[in-house]
């Protein structure tokens, strides 16, 4: 089995990386020109989004060919030029598989529509007189829609243009198998695998009276064995993977993850990364409960480790909003508090992953028309909420906070050039309203910016064994905005005390006064004897002799 347990992960959107054929949308030789920076961050892989031939109209998660490139990110040599270069570096390339749905731009789906049986079988297709269910897509509306030169409907959990699989066919899941193994060829190091939980779908198809259809085919029959099959008969349980899984459950993520079972080596989870949802709907908001966030860190870490189980340990990717913006505060604390929120993702157990942008502490978008907004899931529910009664006002303030936008604004090279030295001509998404005193160029040589904290936690993961093998066990703290927990391996521990909040100072009793401080978020460190004081967002990392 890969030992992962140092290892830190970088995801790309490569649409928003670096262009550097000046049309304005990031390619694979705009990720080449930045290896070396990616290499001095320290970073082990490299995840790339979907960079296959497609429509688009999920940003290349509507796959219309799987095993070739989209001629807008480059050529196939560009691809095995990134490879073979970093891996010159020593860091390996992730691909995202996104085998729940094709587009119905691919071929196989074309073949269906022109009524070839072999293909329909591959989707999920339903004659039906009125709509089959009442489930709903996860970008809004019904997940259904009805197919007139067929006489039938498809399934479409996302966009009406990504078709659900039928994963009960092997001829299928075959076809799935021998996409792995092209890619394995061409000497990938790993694989993402896109909401890889929602390919189980039930026997019989209900309408949801309790829900929007999910717990139908979240985490499904035969999710499990499918996955074990798509492993074993791929030779893949070698190499480093993760799953998304949405909407999924501890038990299944120790079954997804744990070394034994042979299925990933690593699982995404979103819950805590809804504790500002209001009654779980993405787009009504309420305020950030750090309290469920404290709980849900300590229940996933403590009970995952207990079925040996690995967390991908994330805050930000190309679905969520800039997390200083969201969980810090991006005006009176930048700085500050997009370091705390670092130090605790890279100092609990599990596998680390950095977004892109994350690294420099880049704000969400802060647009101000709906005209600014590209995602597919933004532009639908700015219409859904209007419906429901909302001002303009009041949606576009909801899509400032949630759009999956918010992360995908250009990424921030050098303030000094144009676009921020993304690209010469205007991107295809504008650059963050609140870019200002936030790029690479500034940081990369700062040892007091975000970068070069992120930079010393990747180095303390591989330094340090208490926080890369150790076990993790959260402390009870009195203080709700207060996070402790340590990590224990042999005779050392590592204790981290984490001030989640912006306006309290907040007391922590060390267990004794003989402590080397390991990394700290403040210039200096308010302590008398092994009473430590900890301002807003004061993120302290102790090892205790
Ligand atoms: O995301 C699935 C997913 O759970 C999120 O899209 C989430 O449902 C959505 O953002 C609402 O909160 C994966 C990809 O990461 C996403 O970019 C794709 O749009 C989606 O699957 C479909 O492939
Ligand atoms: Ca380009």
């Amino acid at each position: 089995m890969l030992d992962i347990s140092d290892k830190v992960v970088y995801q790309i959107y490569p649409k928003s990386f670096q262009d550097t054929n000046n049309d304005g949308i990031g390619d694979l030789p705009g990720i080449i020109s930045r290896l070396p920076y990616l290499k001095k961050l320290g970073v082990d892989y490299l995840w790339l989004t979907p960079i296959y031939p497609s429509p688009q109209n999920d940003n290349g998660y509507d796959v219309a060919d799987y095993t070739a490139i989209n001629p807008t990110y480059g050529t196939m040599a560009d691809f095995e030029t990134l490879v073979a270069k970093a891996k010159a570096l020593g860091i390996g390339i992730m691909l995202d598989m996104v085998f729940n749905h094709t587009s119905t731009e691919h071929e196989w789906f074309q073949k269906a529509l022109a009524g070839d049986k072999k293909y329909q079988d591959y989707y999920i297709f339903k004659t039906s007189e009125k709509v089959p269910t009442n489930w709903q897509s996860k970008f809004g509306n019904s997940a259904w829609e009805y197919l007139p030169q067929l006489d039938k409907w498809h399934l479409h959990l996302f966009h009406t243009t990504q078709a659900d699989l039928n994963w009960e066919n092997p001829q299928l899941r075959e076809e799935l198998k021998d996409i792995i193994r092209f890619w394995k060829a061409k000497g990938v190091a790993g694989f993402r695998f896109d909401v890889i939980n929602l390919i189980s779908k039930p026997e019989v198809f209900a309408d949801d009276f309790q829900g929007d259809g999910r717990r139908f085919y979240t985490d499904g029959p035969k999710v499990h064995s499918y996955l074990k099959e798509l492993v074993k008969d791929t030779g893949i349980e070698d190499m480093i993977t993760v799953g998304e899984m949405s909407s999924t459950t501890i038990d299944h993520c120790i079954k997804y993850s744990n070394p034994a079972e042979k299925e990933l080596s690593m699982t995404f989870s979103f819950h805590h990364l809804k504790i500002d949802y209001l009654n779980n709907q993405k787009f009504h908001l309420q305020a950030a409960d750090l309290k469920k966030l404290k709980d849900l860190f300590r229940q996933w870490g403590e009970e995952m480790q207990q079925g040996h189980g690995t967390n991908a340990l994330f805050w930000c990717n190309h679905d969520q909003p800039r997390i200083v913006s969201r969980l810090g505060d991006d005006e009176k604390h930048h700085d500050i508090s997009a370091k705390m929120l670092g130090t605790l993702i890279h100092t609990m157990r599990g596998v680390p992953y950095i977004y892109q942008g994350e690294e420099i502490g880049m704000n969400n978008a802060y647009f101000t028309d709906i005209e600014d907004y590209d995602d597919i899931e933004s532009k639908n529910y700015y219409e859904i909420l209007l419906k429901e009664g909302k001002s303009k006002e009041e949606v576009l303030h909801i899509l400032r906070q949630h759009s999956r936008d918010n992360s995908r604004t250009p990424m921030q090279w050098d303030e000094s050039k144009p676009y921020f030295g993304f690209s010469e001509v205007k991107p295809w998404l504008a650059i963050g309203k609140k870019a200002h005193g936030i790029d690479v160029a500034s940081q990369v040589n700062n040892p007091a910016s975000v970068f070069s904290h992120y930079q010393k936690l990747i180095a303390l993961r591989k330094t340090e064994p208490t926080i890369s093998k150790g076990i993790i066990k959260f402390l009870p703290a009195e203080e709700t905005d207060l996070m402790v927990f340590q990590r224990e391996y042999g005779d050392e521990t590592t204790l981290v005390i984490t001030n989640l909040k912006y306006d309290t100072s907040l007391h922590y009793e060390l267990p004794t006064e003989n402590y080397q401080v390991l990394i700290h978020n403040y210039d200096d460190l308010q302590a008398q004897e092994n009473k430590v004081q900890l301002r807003p967002y004061e993120s302290l990392v102790v090892k205790i002799k």
